[in-house]
């Protein structure tokens, strides 16, 4: 076998790139919002009815309508039907274990305090395998939003019981229907300490969007759980929350005192389909603002003092 050398100045040197002027640089101020045509990426693989297209829809619109730029969009997701959202999001984003995303998200938002990260996910990855990582995102108070886009049932694998899935549902783990309380993901997510907590549907989308504006403008953990039909697997779970279906969509009364723990746990407790809004919102400091000050207070403390130094102190004194 014989090879050719070929000597390096015939090589093109950077393609197209190095015939083409460079744009010159755009001020933030005069970039274009997103429109959905740009941030919308492969076609959704979603079975034709599911409700995790509208929140889908509605997170397309949240970055058009608060300008989000491509650089300070991150969505998070674990693993199921609703965490395939990253996937349909042309923009940067992680589809991460399941049940993990909300530690990898914990990561990003403590190292990336200009960008607000979202994560979007299920019940199953939430409250089952994600069970632990909920509790403790939600006590850190990592500044986030978490959308829980709750079917009552694993959708992905083919109709598995849920953490929320009603007693009496049958599925492939319960044939004879499961016998299990479900979980109150309001109570769940109040209780581990989460700073805001509102509760909407897929179908109700002026609705929704006005509850993931208000998450997204919380300092904290935000969390919504959101119903969103599995049309395959459990159809019709939430026709009693669509009044074009005959069912009732009850809004919290305004005079909801939202910083009143108590009054958000009585809620909690409306006979299905519940009530609909902001339960809970509060303000406490949130794991980013420690963590901030704490390096910049140690800064201020070492200044002058070289990174190995520091290093090699904190080792002899663990000694
Ligand atoms: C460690 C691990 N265990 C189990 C699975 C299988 N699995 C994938 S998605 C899923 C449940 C998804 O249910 P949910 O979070 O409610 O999402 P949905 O599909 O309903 O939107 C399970 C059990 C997995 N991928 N990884
Ligand atoms: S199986 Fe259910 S949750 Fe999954 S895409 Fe189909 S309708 Fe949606
Ligand atoms: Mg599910």
């Amino acid at each position: 076998m014989s090879t050719i050398a070929i000597p390096n100045e015939t090589l093109p040197r950077t393609g197209i790139a190095a015939t083409l002027p460079a744009p010159a640089p755009l001020a933030d101020a005069d970039r274009k919002p997103l429109t959905k045509k740009e941030t919308a990426a492969d076609h959704p693989t979603w079975c034709p009815g599911c409700g995790d297209f509208s929140v889908l829809a509605l997170y397309y619109k949240l970055i058009e309508k608060r300008k989000m730029l491509h650089e300070n969009i991150c969505t998070v997701a674990g693993i199921g039907c609703s965490s395939r959202f990253p996937y349909f999001v042309q923009a940067h984003g992680a589809h991460f274990i399941h049940g993990r995303a909300l530690a990898f998200a914990s990561g990003v938002s403590l190292s990336r305090p200009d960008l607000h990260v979202f994560v979007f996910g299920g019940d199953g990855d939430a409250f089952s395998i994600g069970g632990n990582h909920f509790t403790h995102t939600a006590r850190k108070n990592i500044k986030l939003t978490y959308v829980v886009m709750d079917n009552f049932v694993y959708g992905l694998t083919k109709k598995q019981t849920s953490p929320t899935s009603p007693i009496g549902f049958k599925s492939k783990t319960d044939v004879g229907g499961s016998t299990d309380r479900p979980v109150n993901p309001m109570k769940q997510a109040i209780s581990a300490g989460a700073t805001f907590v509102g509760r909407a549907t897929a179908t109700n989308l002026p609705h929704l969007l006005k509850l993931m504006e208000a998450a997204m403008d919380h300092d904290g953990f935000s969390f919504i759980e959101c119903l969103s039909e599995c049309i395959e697997f459990f159809p019709g779970a939430f026709d009693a929350a669509i009044p074009r279906k005959g069912g009732t969509f009850t809004e919290i009364p305004a005079e909801h005192d939202v910083t009143d723990e108590y009054a958000a746990y009585k809620l909690c407790d409306a006979p299905w389909p519940g009530v609909f809004g902001t339960f809970y919102k509060v303000d406490r400091a949130t794991k980013n603002a420690n963590e901030a000050k704490l390096i910049t207070d140690s800064r201020a403390k070492l200044a002058g003092v070289p990174d190995w130094q520091i290093l090699q102190r904190n080792f002899d004194r663990m000694k």
